[in-house]
């Protein structure tokens, strides 16, 4: 139910008991990454100081050392849910590996895991354009108690408890699900608080957007190639329009709230895509199906894709349904 000025921290509470593994460490885990998401938040605010205040790597005027943006927020969450002590490992697009949190305290009866991208579409913060964080959560397969392994992160995106992301823009929102619908929370910086602003998001079944890197055209498979001519052609509701903004999280954003899809294929330069399965598109496909979208590689539902690897790619299509649905028939066509 939406309640008019409800914070963050209050939906939390009062939606915990409809989770189905009713627990107050998913809670607590979520209000971590909430603290996370305001210091990072505070931080990418700044970044256009940073030639004022010193560059990354320089020592500013009060000693302490800059950082790149994409590495402060890294530590910042990894610090912020080690410190909480609620999670038992996580893995990070900035990570080679994944981390294991009291691996030897046999004590540590922590059931989750975090994979994250700390800050995603970090070469647009030169330029002042959204950046975003993605998270997702799962439950771990190994025995508690004992060290996490890679079987725990490896596992398909369907089996995620929760996902969602930031989205630094002109306002800092934060977006999840648990499993029940996507609900939007938008940060009020004067108080610091993040409030209901958007209850149960939904995609449209149809949009008008469609959002692709169209300088690899040449490059990209068939299939897509006669999907982007198609969304060009003059009939019924088309020409699509196309926006690009090369910022995940915010390209995905503006299509759930318009209507519309986003594409980065597989093409001759990257064999795979250029998008982590693991950090990128698993938690953005789980938001798009709770908000009544569609995630695929194409030709399978990204969240039946089995991960072999940490940092594997997968091309990924995602967005209104019927938008999706046609780029899979463009694909099949095109075999
Ligand atoms: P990153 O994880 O290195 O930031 O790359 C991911 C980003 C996405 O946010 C964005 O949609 C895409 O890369 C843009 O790539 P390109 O510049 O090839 O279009
Ligand atoms: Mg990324």
């Amino acid at each position: 139910m939406f309640k008019k000025n409800q914070t963050l921290g209050e939906f939390i509470i009062e939606n915990q008991t409809s989770f189905k593994y009713s627990s107050g460490e998913l809670s607590s885990l979520l209000n971590s990454i909430r603290l996370a998401a305001k210091v990072v938040n505070h931080e990418v605010n700044k970044a256009g100081l940073v030639d004022i205040i010193g560059a990354a790597g320089d020592v500013n005027i009060q000693g302490e050392n800059q950082q790149k943006l994409d590495v402060y927020a890294n530590e910042k969450f990894i610090q912020t849910l080690t410190n909480r002590n609620i999670v038992c490992g996580i893995a990070s697009e900035e990570e080679d590996d994944f981390i294991s949190i009291n691996s030897n305290d046999e004590n540590h009866q922590n059931k989750y895991i975090v994979l994250i991208d700390p800050l995603d579409g970090s070469s647009n913060i030169d330029v002042n354009v959204s950046v975003g964080t993605i998270f997702s959560i799962y439950r771990r397969v190994t025995p508690v108690g004992t060290p996490v392994t890679l079987e725990d992160f490896l596992q398909k995106g369907n089996q995620q408890v929760a996902a969602g992301y930031v989205v630094y823009g002109t306002s800092t929102m934060l977006v999840y699900t648990t499993g029940d619908g996507v609900n939007g929370f938008t940060l009020n910086p004067a108080i610091g608080s993040f409030y209901l602003s958007h209850p149960n998001i939904q995609f449209p079944e149809n949009g008008t957007i469609y959002s692709v890197n169209e300088g690899n055209y040449i490059h990209f498979p068939q299939g897509i190639k006669n999907y982007i001519k198609y969304c060009q052609m003059e009939e019924n509701d088309r020409p699509y329009t196309s926006r690009y903004i090369g910022s995940l999280v915010s390209d995905f954003h503006r299509n759930m709230i318009k209507g519309g899809i986003y594409l980065y294929p597989k093409s001759s330069l990257n064999a795979e895509g250029k998008l982590r399965l693991l950090y990128e598109c698993n938690p953005m496909a789980f938001i798009a199906e709770q908000a009544n979208g569609k995630a695929s590689d194409g030709f399978t539902r990204i969240l039946d894709i089995k991960p072999t690897e940490l940092h594997q790619r997968v091309p990924f299509v995602c967005g209104s349904k019927n938008m999706v649905e046609k780029v899979e028939e463009f694909m099949k066509k095109a075999i």
